[in-house]
C-alpha cells in the first residue's frame, strides 16, 4: 500500500485566518489528502498551530489574557474552525506541546554536538517600558533616508531602504509607544547554516520535479550571497521552547527560549508524536512516517504552504534535519502558493480586510467556500476573490450543473418511476459514447490529482459534471418517455448511475455534498476503477431518496449585502 505523510503549514496562532490563508496551505492539502486516501493509500494527515513568538504575547497581552490560556484558547477556535471547513487532519497538534519541547530541545543539542550551533554577542534594543527586547519590526521611527515618519526597525515601507533599528530618528516602541529605547547587548545562539550549503545544494539539486515556484525560491536564497547567512535561534523571550541542550541546562542561556521559526517545522514530527499519544499507540506508530531507520523510506512526504513560508522549508528546516546526523525523513514534494487577493487589494490580518474563515461560515456552508477556493487557487500566478467571481462560480458549476442534474434525474424518476431504479434495455451508443469520454477524463482528472494541480483538477471535474448535464439535456427522458418508457428508463438508469460516481469525484472538493450524494443513492462513495463498471453500480430494483436541494444560488441581494458587509475591515 502507498503510504503519504501530508502536512500543511501551521496557522500562526494569533487569530482566525483568512480565507488566503486556507487557500495557501490548509485546504489544498486536505484535498489531496481525501484523495490520497479515496485512492487507498495510507495517510497521515498533520497540521498544528504555530504558538510561540513575539506576536502572540502581543496578542495575549490585548486580550489580556495569560499567553498560554490564550493559546489554548485560540488553538480551540481554530481547531472547530479546521472542523467546519472539514479539514481532515488525522492530528491538529500544538507547537507549544511537551513532544515538541523536548524534540526541539534534543535536536539543538545535535547540531551543537556537529558543530554547527555558534553563540554570538550582540546589541539589541531594549525596552524597560515594555520589559523586554523589541524584535525589529516592533520599533518604528523617522527614516534617515526619505523622512518617513513610520519606518519600520527592519525597513522602511516608503523608500524601502533596510534598516537597522538604530539608525531610526526618535524610535519609539510599537507596543506602548515608549521612547526610553537603548542598546544593550545579549548573546545568542546561531545555526550554522552556511556550512551545510553544499549537502543543501545537493539535495535540492536531486528534486527535479518541483514546482517551478518552490525551486525558484530555494535556489534564490541558496545562491544568493545573503540567503545561508548563519541565524540566530534563540530569542530574550519568555514564551517559547526555553533553551536547553536535550535535559540539561545551556549555560549562559538561561532565562531565554528558542526562535519561534526554529521550533515550529519541527512540531511537524513532534504533532506525529503527539498523534500517537493521543491514539495511545508506540512511539514506533509516529517513528514509521518520520523515521528511515523505522519504515519511513517507502512513505512519500508532501508539504503544502504559502510562497513566503519556501525558504524556511528549503533551507532553514533541512539543516535542522541534514545536521542533527539523525535518520529523519525528508520531505519528498513542496507544493507552494502565491497569493490570493481580495477584491482589488491584499487580504490583511492586521487590518483585518478581507473574508476570514468564521465570517465565511457564519453565511455559507463550507462546500461552497472549498470549491471556489480550490478552483481558483493561486498557482501559477496570484489570483483574486471578487463577490461577483464568487456567484457566478457557485451559482453555475454547483447549482447549475451538478446540484440541477441530480435533482432533476432523482425527481423525474420519483415521478414516473417511483424512487426507485428503472430497468429497460442495456445502455445503448449514446451511453457508450459518454462512457468512452468520461473514461478519458477520469484518467485526466486523476493525473491531474496525483500531480496535484488542484485547479486543472477542478477544471477536469467540472467537465465531468458538465457532461452528464449534456447527457441528460439531449437524452431528454421526460421527451423520450412519453413514446418509449422502456428507453427512458435505461436512460435515467444511466442518469441515477452517475451520482455515486460523481460523489466519488468530489468528495476531496465538496464533502458534505458528496456525502450527501452518495446517501442518496445508498452507496458507499467509493472511488471507481472504471466507468463501465461504476456505471452498473446501480440495478434495476435499487432503492434512492430524492436528496434536499444540494446548493441554493446566491442572489444579488446577497452578493451586494455582503460585498458591502466586508468592504471594511473587521473590529
Ligand atoms: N506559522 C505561517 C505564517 O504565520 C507560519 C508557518 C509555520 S510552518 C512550520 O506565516
Ligand atoms: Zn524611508
Amino acid at each position: 500500500m502507498q503510504r503519504t505523510l501530508i502536512t500543511s503549514a501551521l496557522p500562526y496562532i494569533n487569530g482566525i485566518k483568512h480565507l488566503g490563508n486556507l487557500v495557501g496551505s490548509q485546504l489544498p492539502a486536505d484535498l489531496y489528502a481525501r484523495y490520497c486516501r479515496a485512492r487507498g493509500h495510507e495517510v497521515l494527515f498533520l497540521c498544528a498551530t504555530d504558538e510561540h513568538g513575539t506576536p502572540a504575547e502581543i496578542a495575549a497581552e490585548k486580550a489580556g489574557k495569560d499567553v498560554a490560556e490564550y493559546c489554548a484558547e485560540l488553538h480551540q477556535v481554530q481547531a472547530d474552525l479546521a472542523e467546519g471547513f472539514r479539514l481532515s487532519f488525522d492530528h491538529f497538534g500544538r507547537s507549544s506541546s511537551e513532544q515538541n519541547r523536548k524534540l526541539t530541545q534534543h535536536l539543538a543539542a545535535r547540531l551543537d554536538d556537529a558543530g554547527l550551533i555558534e553563540e554570538i554577542e550582540e546589541r539589541q534594543m531594549y525596552s524597560p517600558t515594555d520589559g523586554r527586547f523589541l524584535p525589529d519590526r516592533y520599533i518604528e521611527g523617522t527614516c534617515p533616508n526619505c523622512g518617513y515618519d513610520s519606518a519600520r526597525g527592519d525597513q522602511c515601507d516608503n523608500c524601502t531602504k533596510q534598516l537597522d533599528p538604530t539608525d531610526l530618528i526618535n524610535p519609539h516602541s510599537t507596543i506602548s509607544g515608549a521612547t526610553d529605547l537603548e542598546v544593550r547587548t545579549t548573546k545568542h545562539l546561531f545555526l550554522k547554516q552556511s556550512k551545510m550549503r553544499d549537502a543543501l545544494r545537493d539535495w535540492i539539486d536531486s528534486k527535479t520535479d518541483w514546482p517551478v515556484l518552490t525551486t525558484s525560491i530555494a535556489k534564490k536564497w541558496l545562491n544568493d550571497g545573503d540567503g545561508l547567512q548563519d541565524r540566530g535561534i534563540t530569542r530574550d523571550l519568555s514564551w517559547g521552547v526555553p533553551v536547553q541542550k536535550g535535559d540539561a541546562p545551556w549555560p549562559g542561556m538561561e532565562g531565554k527560549v528558542f526562535y519561534v521559526w526554529f521550533d515550529a517545522p519541527i512540531e511537524y514530527i513532534a504533532c506525529g508524536a503527539e498523534w500517537a499519544d493521543a491514539k495511545g499507540l508506540p512511539d514506533r506508530d509516529w517513528q514509521r512516517w518520520w523515521r528511515t531507520d523505522a519504515g519511513a523510506e517507502d512513505v512519500r512526504y508532501v508539504q503544502f504552504m504559502g510562497k513566503d513560508n519556501v525558504p524556511f522549508h528549503t533551507l532553514s528546516f533541512p539543516v535542522t534535519m541534514l545536521g542533527s546526523g539523525e535518520p529523519w525523513k525528508m520531505v519528498d514534494y513542496i507544493k507552494s502558493f502565491n497569493y490570493l487577493n481580495y477584491d482589488g487589494g491584499q487580504f490583511s490580518t492586521s487590518r483585518g480586510r478581507g473574508v476570514f474563515m468564521d465570517q465565511a461560515l457564519s453565511i455559507l456552508p463550507s462546500d461552497y467556500w472549498r470549491w471556489w477556493l480550490l478552483s481558483h487557487a493561486p498557482e501559477s500566478s496570484d489570483s483574486e476573490f471578487t463577490w461577483e467571481n464568487f456567484q457566478t462560480s457557485v451559482n453555475k458549476d454547483l447549482a447549475d450543473v451538478l446540484g440541477n442534474f441530480v435533482s432533476r434525474v432523482t425527481k423525474f424518476c420519483r415521478g414516473k418511476f417511483g424512487e426507485q431504479v428503472p430497468g429497460g434495455p442495456a445502455y445503448g451508443p449514446q451511453e457508450t459514447a459518454l462512457m468512452d469520454e468520461l473514461q478519458s477524463r477520469l484518467e485526466a482528472y486523476q493525473a491531474n490529482m496525483d500531480a496535484i494541480e488542484v485547479r486543472k483538477a477542478a477544471t477536469e471535474l467540472r467537465a465531468i459534471w458538465v457532461a452528464g448535464n449534456e447527457y441528460l439535456q439531449s437524452a431528454a427522458p421526460w421527451t423520450t418517455f412519453k413514446t418509449d418508457p422502456e428507453q427512458a428508463a435505461m436512460q435515467v438508469r444511466f442518469a441515477l448511475n452517475l451520482i455515486p460516481f460523481y460523489a466519488a469525484l468530489s468528495a476531496p472538493f465538496i464533502p458534505d455534498t458528496a456525502a450527501a450524494m452518495a446517501e442518496a443513492m445508498n452507496v458507499a462513495p467509493d472511488w471507481p476503477s472504471d466507468v463501465q463498471s461504476a456505471m452498473t453500480r446501480l440495478s434495476a430494483g435499487d432503492a434512492f431518496s430524492v436528496p434536499g436541494n444540494l446548493f441554493a444560488k446566491i442572489t444579488d441581494e446577497q452578493r451586494e449585502d455582503w460585498q458591502q458587509k466586508f468592504a471594511g475591515t473587521r473590529d
